[in-house]
């Protein structure tokens, strides 16, 4: 296409973890862009330049938890355990800046605060905090999944006289070396500060409102025979993600729980417990457990099981010991349930006992009690998906204020478009497929520039998808979710984790493989669903 438009950039970049880095090298240097990404935090990394409390770590192993798509650095890049905690991770993102020199069109500490499109020249219009005003032809969102942090808001929240804070916000300097802790909030975040908290803390008391199925990571040094055979075996190892179901680097089960004897299914969850793995607990020892009610609470039953065996009071276990079904994120670490053994651990039932307020010293509870503290952290989750989306005063045609536009739920088409607003496309947004995010990214960030290199090799200057396409995915995303037990369980994956949200289906539960045949499918349907439009030929709204 022949630029007529005379905008600043090319493409604007919203953020820069995981996808707004790869986002930004696939336009740049592959498209030959001229781009600019803004980053509101003072570094690069995304999740892992925000997360740093204490025991911080991918949960999904290291092999996988990285791109695919530089070879050379997947040779290069060692690791040293199954599992990468965040520092390692956070200098590799920083390593692949440096590699592929993005440094210089990232701009660091600028947050992005609207963006309008002006249809009548196919431009979006950017404004940041820095009082910057920016034009581009296209506008990719790589806000990420879970990067608006949730702060309950408790009564006394403010008094309080410690440090305050939430884990997606955590200071560097930060230590909680002998002092006294509180957390509320036990999900996959709180879980492993909890692992990491009751070693140093002198004293810890967790509020738990939920109690979650947590199974062992296994987590370990790995040897460097093994780190070079993965090495050896990377093109067959990234063929097998791609057509999974979850991408996490495991066989999964195609095994009916309840096709087999009792006996033997308690072999296999053994054998789960012992290699670990959340994800492989969930969908690598059976095929059903996150959708067959008598899998499920097999698979539920069995961690139970473990829970009574490891926590020795039996009230504690008692308070600990979950429900509701196994069907949340899977979550795996290194000494859960055992922490609670410990002296300097105590644990806070919220639903029997709620927060009363917080207070200068602490934190008090309906029973009367002022739990006084020197750290009071926040690992209440994040309002997900749509989060950071809600934050900007982002405009489509008309107009139209992508709030007003998911009033109803956040929707899209394939996670990507949203119809009425062209040229815009989301790393990971809405209803993108339920897996491990690297190459769930490397999808959409491929996707992506297939859609804009169609507009810039065509006579276009615009692409959008249909409303009837947004539709159709979201009618089919709602099915998906009606047939997993994930949309039985209230969590952050149906926005119920935040007061006063709507409850909406906010991601393809078909697996990636199934999420990755389709775009191929639409790709060799002329990109169905997406409509390819010049200034004169602009659909109607
Ligand atoms: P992010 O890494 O969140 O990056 C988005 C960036 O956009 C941020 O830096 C943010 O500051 C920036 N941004 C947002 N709004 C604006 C704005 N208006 N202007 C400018 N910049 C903006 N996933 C897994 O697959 N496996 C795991 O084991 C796993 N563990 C996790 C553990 C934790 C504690 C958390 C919080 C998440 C975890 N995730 C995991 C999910 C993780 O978010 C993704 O794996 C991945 O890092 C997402 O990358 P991203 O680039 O899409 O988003
Ligand atoms: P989650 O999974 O949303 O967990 C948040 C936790 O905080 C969970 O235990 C919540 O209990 C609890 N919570 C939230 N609000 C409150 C209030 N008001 N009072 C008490 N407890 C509260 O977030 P995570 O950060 O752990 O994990 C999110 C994803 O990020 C995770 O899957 C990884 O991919 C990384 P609830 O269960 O709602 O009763």
């Amino acid at each position: 296409m022949t630029d007529n438009t005379g905008t600043d950039f090319d493409a604007i970049v919203v953020g820069a973890g995981f996808a707004g880095i790869y986002m930004t090298h696939k336009l740049r240097d592959e498209l030959g862009l001229r781009v600019r990404t803004f980053e509101k935090g003072s570094g690069v990394g995304g999740t892992w330049h925000w997360n740093r409390y204490p025991g911080a770590m991918a949960d999904v192993e290291a092999f996988v938890y990285r791109y695919s798509f530089d070879k050379e650095m997947l040779q290069e890049w060692d690791w040293k355990t199954r599992y990468i905690p965040q520092a390692e991770i956070l200098a590799y993102l920083e390593a692949v800046v440096e590699r592929h020199d993005l440094a210089r069109d990232i701009q660091l500490e600028t947050g992005v605060t609207s963006a309008v499109y002006d249809e009548d020249r196919d431009v979006w219009a950017v404004t940041t905090t820095d009082g910057g005003s920016h034009t581009a032809r296209y506008l990719v969102t790589a806000l990420g999944p879970l990067s608006k942090t949730n702060l309950p808001d408790i009564p006394g929240r403010d008094t309080f006289e410690g440090v305050m804070v939430h884990t997606g916000a955590w200071p560097e300097d930060l230590t909680i070396d002998g002092k006294r802790v509180g957390v509320v909030g036990t999900g996959s975040t709180g879980t492993q500060f909890v692992c990491a908290a009751a070693r140093t803390a002198e004293h810890l008391t967790v509020f738990q409102r939920t109690p979650q199925y947590v199974v062992p990571s296994g987590n370990g040094p790995v040897t460097e025979e093994y780190v070079a055979g993965v090495k050896a075996d990377y093109d067959r190892i990234w063929d097998q993600v791609r057509n999974s179901r979850v991408g996490c680097g495991f066989e999964e089960s195609q095994t009916p729980a309840m096709s087999v004897s009792e006996e033997e299914r308690r072999r296999v969850f053994e054998e789960g417990w012992r290699v670990g793995n959340g994800f492989r607990f969930m969908f690598g020892t059976f095929g059903d457990i996150a959708v067959d009610p008598a899998a499920n609470e097999a698979a539920a039953a069995f961690i139970r099981s473990k829970i009574k065996e490891i926590v020795k009071d039996p009230e504690t276990a008692r308070k600990l010991t979950p429900t509701d079904y196994y069907a949340r994120r899977p979550i795996c670490n290194e000494g859960y349930y055992e922490a609670f053994n410990r002296d300097n651990v105590t644990l806070v039932s919220v639903r029997e006992n709620p927060i009363r307020e917080i207070t200068p010293k602490g934190v008090v509870t309906e029973d009367g009690v002022e739990h006084e503290l020197d750290v009071l952290v926040f690992a209440t989750g994040f309002e997900a998906m749509d989060g950071g989306y809600q934050v900007i005063d982002i405009r489509g045609r008309g107009g139209e204020p992508i709030q007003r536009h998911w009033a109803e739920g956040p929707s899209s088409y394939l996670g990507v478009a949203v119809s009425g607003f062209p040229n815009m496309f989301m790393v990971y947004g809405p209803n993108s497929a339920f897996s491990n995010l690297p190459p769930g990214i490397e999808t959409h960030v491929e996707w992506i520039a297939e859609l804009i290199g169609l507009v810039e090799n065509g006579d276009a200057t615009a692409i959008e998808a249909t409303a009837e396409a947004e539709a159709g995915w979201t009618a089919t995303c709602e099915e998906t979710a009606a047939y997993s037990l994930f949309s039985r369980v209230d969590s952050w994956i149906f926005g119920t984790n935040i007061p006063g949200k709507k409850r909406s289906v906010m991601f393809f539960f078909g697996g990636l493989a199934e999420y990755r045949r389709r775009l191929r499918e639409i790709a060799a349907a002329d990109y169905d669903g997406f409509t390819l439009h010049s200034p004169h030929t602009l659909p109607v709204p």
